[in-house]
C-alpha cells in the first residue's frame, strides 16, 4: 500500500515512520508511506500556502491551488482531479470530517493508495472538500492545531493492518475493536508479582477454557466500561448467554 502525506509541516512525519510495526511494514515492502510538503507546490516567490477568509474574521485559511497541484504531481496526472477521485480515497483531516474507528481502518486497508490532507490554521478552502477530497475524517471530538497527528493515527491503523505487518498471524483479529469488543486482560510473567497472581485459567493449557475465558473477560469489560459498543459487536449464542448473567450480577448488585 502507498500512503502519500501532504503537509505544511513535514517534519512531524519523521520519528514515527522509524520505528517498531511501521518500520517492519516498509522494510517488508508492504507500506510505503511518502511526505510531501505542500509548499513545495505554492506558487511564486513566497510561495504563500494560505491567505485570510474572504467576509473577514480571524485566521488563515489554506489556498486551494497548493493543494490541487500537490496531488496532481503526486499521482501524475496531468489535467483532471475527477480520474484521481475515482481510483483512491483523498482524504481531508478535519475536525468536521467523519470520526474515525476500527471498521474505518479496515475499510482503508483494503485500498492500494491513499491520499491524505493534512488541515491547518483555521481550515482549508472550501473548494477543496468540493472537488478533490472523497472522504474527510476526525479522529475525535477536539480541535488540534492541525490535521498531521490525525493523519500520523490513521496511518498507523491501516498499516497495522497490512497483511504480516504484525508479528504473529492473527495477531490482529484479536484486538480491541476488531470484532466489536474491548480486548480482555493480559498478563505475561511472573506468575506472581507483588502478591497478584496470574489467573489459573491461562496456565492450565486447557486451549478451550482459556478460549472462553478470554472471550467472557472480553464481553465483561465491554459490558462495564463501553456497553454501547455490544449494540453492533458480533455476538453467538454463548455470548448473549453470558451477557444475560452480567445483567443478573448488575441486577442482584454483584
Ligand atoms: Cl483530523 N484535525 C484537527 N485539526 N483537529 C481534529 C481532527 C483533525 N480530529 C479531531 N480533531
Amino acid at each position: 500500500m502507498q500512503i502519500d502525506i501532504l503537509t505544511l509541516f513535514p517534519e512531524l512525519f519523521t520519528t514515527h515512520f522509524e520505528t517498531s510495526i511501521l518500520k517492519r511494514a516498509r522494510d517488508a515492502g508492504l507500506l510505503n508511506v511518502s511526505v510531501h510538503n505542500i509548499r513545495d507546490y505554492a506558487q511564486g516567490k513566497h510561495r504563500v500556502t494560505d491567505e485570510p477568509p474572504y467576509g473577514g474574521g480571524g485566521g488563515m485559511v489554506l489556498k486551494p491551488e497548493p493543494i490541487f497541484d500537490a496531488v496532481q504531481a503526486i499521482i501524475g496526472l496531468n489535467s483532471d482531479s475527477n480520474q484521481a477521485r475515482n481510483q483512491f480515497p483523498i482524504i481531508l483531516l478535519t475536525p468536521q470530517g467523519r470520526l474515525f474507528n476500527q471498521s474505518i481502518a479496515q475499510e482503508l486497508a483494503t485500498e492500494n493508495r491513499l491520499i491524505l490532507i493534512c488541515g491547518r490554521y483555521e481550515g482549508v478552502d472550501e473548494r477543496v472538500r468540493q472537488q478533490l477530497a472523497t472522504d474527510e475524517i476526525s479522529i475525535g471530538d477536539y480541535v488540534l492545531t492541525g490535521g498531521e497527528l490525525a493523519a500520523l493515527i490513521v496511518t498507523d491503523a491501516v498499516a497495522r493492518l497490512q497483511k504480516g505487518a504484525l508479528g504473529a498471524e492473527g495477531a490482529a483479529e484479536a484486538d480491541s475493536h476488531a470484532d466489536g469488543l474491548l480486548e480482555g486482560p493480559h498478563y505475561t510473567r511472573p506468575e506472581t508479582f507483588r502478591g497478584m497472581q496470574v489467573p489459573d485459567v491461562l496456565r492450565s493449557g486447557h486451549a478451550v477454557k482459556i478460549r472462553q475465558w478470554r472471550r467472557e473477560q472480553a464481553l465483561r469489560r465491554t459490558w462495564q466500561r463501553r456497553p454501547e459498543l455490544l449494540l453492533n459487536a458480533n455476538l453467538d449464542e454463548e455470548d448473549k448467554q453470558f451477557l444475560m448473567i452480567l445483567a443478573e450480577e448488575s441486577i442482584h448488585g454483584m
